[in-house]
């Protein structure tokens, strides 16, 4: 809480294009924030090289990232979006976390375990310690509630702890905040391997859905998804590639579970995929004809990042400077 307004924020990696994974599991959720909370949301490019980016990618993605997030319906009036490398303060934050965060809460991290198995050659101190900076990026706006998807509850876990044990030696530093988890869109699975998270990282194209791609190849997509050899439609154990597409079906339309088996009694799976496509395909639409008129003005879209980062540092300072004072640093 800051000056007794509650305060959500969230971050999104321009690591890749974004998927609708990160669109249903957390920017479609992050306007609904917009009436009640002070909303920081940040285009989070420090955490991104933490798996090697082209240069020139990262920052066309950057720009991208923050353009899809007026997109989706982040009015910047009502919300400070911001890019992270524009406020000095989250790495500042950052590096005194890291002594205040044990070894072995770092190593226990399944996203590190598992983006260490992906970039074996490339197991970098940033890599082990993202969770710190991710620490650094919430509670500097003295944050109550981040909206995120399943994946990342655990960090946000760790950075619940990590305040509390900062608080307990230097009181009355942190909010302590609460991880918000929608309950449909949590957790989108690949189209390829049901059994794994529809990552933007991911090296096959047709295993994930992008925000930006065209109806045809939503559609093509969802038909070649990997399902099972029954043919009716129903949410049941074992069947992973179904569950996907039903919940997904779900948070585009709204429909129930059961509305969704009722109304595809007697179909076949190849209605289903081309049904999920076109849903998903409505939806998208409209964001990504707003994406590209808010792309076409790249001088506004500097702007933008400049009028965010100036408020974002606003918050930020105060809260550097009050954890600076409290560890005894001298200041001038
Ligand atoms: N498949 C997903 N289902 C639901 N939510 C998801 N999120 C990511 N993938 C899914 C949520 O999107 C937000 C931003 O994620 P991120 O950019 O910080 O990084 P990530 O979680 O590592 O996402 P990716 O797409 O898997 O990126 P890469 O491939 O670069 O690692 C988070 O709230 C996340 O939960």
């Amino acid at each position: 809480m800051f000056q007794d307004q509650l305060v959500s924020y969230s971050g999104v990696q321009p690591s890749g294009n974004l998927t609708i994974g990160n669109y249903l599991g957390a920017i479609r959720n992050f306007s609904t924030y917009s009436e009640k909370y002070k909303c920081f949301y940040c285009v989070v490019d420090e955490h991104a090289i933490t798996v090697r980016q082209n240069p020139a990618e990262l920052r066309r993605r950057t720009y991208e990232t923050l353009a899809l997030y007026m997109a989706c319906g982040l009015d910047p009036d009502k919300n400070t979006l911001y890019v992270q490398s524009h406020v000095h303060e989250h790495a500042e934050l950052a590096w005194i976390l890291n002594c205040y965060t044990m070894f072995g809460e770092l190593s226990r991290m399944t996203q590190f375990k598992d983006k260490s198995s992906k970039h074996s050659d490339n197991i970098n101190a940033g890599l082990f310690t993202y969770p710190t900076l991710m620490a650094a990026d919430i509670l500097l706006y003295q944050t109550d509630v981040v909206p995120v998807g399943i994946d990342q509850k655990q960090h946000v876990e760790l950075c619940r702890d990590i305040a509390e044990r900062f608080n307990q030696l230097y009181p009355c530093t942190f909010t302590v905040p609460e991880p918000i988890i929608a309950k449909s869109g949590m957790k989108i699975m690949s189209l390829a391997d049901p059994t794994k998270k529809m990552s933007k990282s991911d090296e096959n194209v047709n295993a994930v859905v992008y925000i930006l791609d065209d109806r045809d190849t939503i559609i093509r997509k969802f038909k070649r998804a990997v399902t099972d050899s029954e043919t009716c439609v129903r949410f049941a154990e074992g069947k992973d590639g179904i569950n996907n597409l039903i919940s997904i079906y779900s948070c585009f339309t709204g429909k129930s579970f059961d509305e969704i088996e009722k109304e595809f009694a007697g179909k076949g799976y190849g209605d289903f995929k081309l049904a999920v496509g076109e849903v998903c395909a409505d939806a998208l639409s409209p964001v990504q004809e707003k994406f590209r008129e808010l792309l076409s003005d790249k001088a506004a879209l500097e702007a933008q990042m400049r009028k965010g980062a100036e408020e974002a540092s606003y918050y930020a300072r105060r809260t550097l400077g009050k954890v600076q004072k409290k560890l005894g640093f001298v200041k001038l």
